[in-house]
């Protein structure tokens, strides 16, 4: 199995299924790195600690983060399980960025950014990231996010250790299609 379908799993199990790898995650995402080595074992996956270190330490994104004593693993955001995130609340800047396509857009102007099976809406704090983030799914189109004023109407931003912004939910009136000039 190849790097990326093994961060693929990893992803699968630390935000999303952590049953499906024999895992438990505590209230704040954390598993023991045993546990993971022995899930992947059970998968047939070979994987041994150096390899998964790697993983970690070489993910494009930093998806995961290791223990101070690098005992346990999480992802670093993106769980649909429960898990209550302790990233740090951070003013933002005016403007954030939304990376998405053209066929999400009438929903998205008409409700506004919703955390869809996420906990929380990811922004992204330059053009480039938001629009490798669309590009997931298709042609990227980019959605300029008054983030300070939003802020100012008491919702909370998050930022996480690797630069992602994450909020609640961002209404219509404070997003912005952006055009490139
Ligand atoms: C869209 C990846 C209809 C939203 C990336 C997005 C990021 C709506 C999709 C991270 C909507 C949700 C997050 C509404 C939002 N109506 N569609 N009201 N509100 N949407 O994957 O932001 O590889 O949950 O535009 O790099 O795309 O996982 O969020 O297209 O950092 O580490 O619904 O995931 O990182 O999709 O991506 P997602 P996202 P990882």
């Amino acid at each position: 199995m190849g790097d990326i379908r093994k961060s693929k799993l990893l992803s699968l199990w630390l935000r999303h299924d952590p049953g499906a790898g024999g895992l438990v995650l505590d209230a704040q995402g954390w598993t023991e790195v045993d546990a993971v080595l022995a899930g992947l074992a059970r998968a047939g996956v070979a994987c041994g600690w150096d390899e998964l270190l790697r993983l970690v330490e070489e993910s494009d994104k930093q998806r995961f983060e290791l223990s101070g004593d690098a005992a346990r693993i999480r992802a670093r955001q993106g769980h649909s399980v429960a898990v209550a995130l302790d990233w740090p609340r951070t003013a933002p800047p005016a403007l954030l960025w939304h990376g998405t396509v053209a066929r999400f857009l009438p929903a998205i102007l008409a409700e506004g950014l919703k955390p869809m099976r996420r906990h929380h809406v990811h922004l992204s704090g330059d053009r480039d990231t938001a629009t490798r983030v669309g590009q997931r799914r298709g042609a990227p189109v980019l959605l300029a996010v008054r983030a300070a004023a939003l802020a100012e109407t008491g919702r909370d931003f998050f930022l996480t250790s690797n630069g992602v912004w994450l909020t609640e939910a961002v209404p219509p009136a404070f997003l912005e299609p952006w055009e490139p000039k």
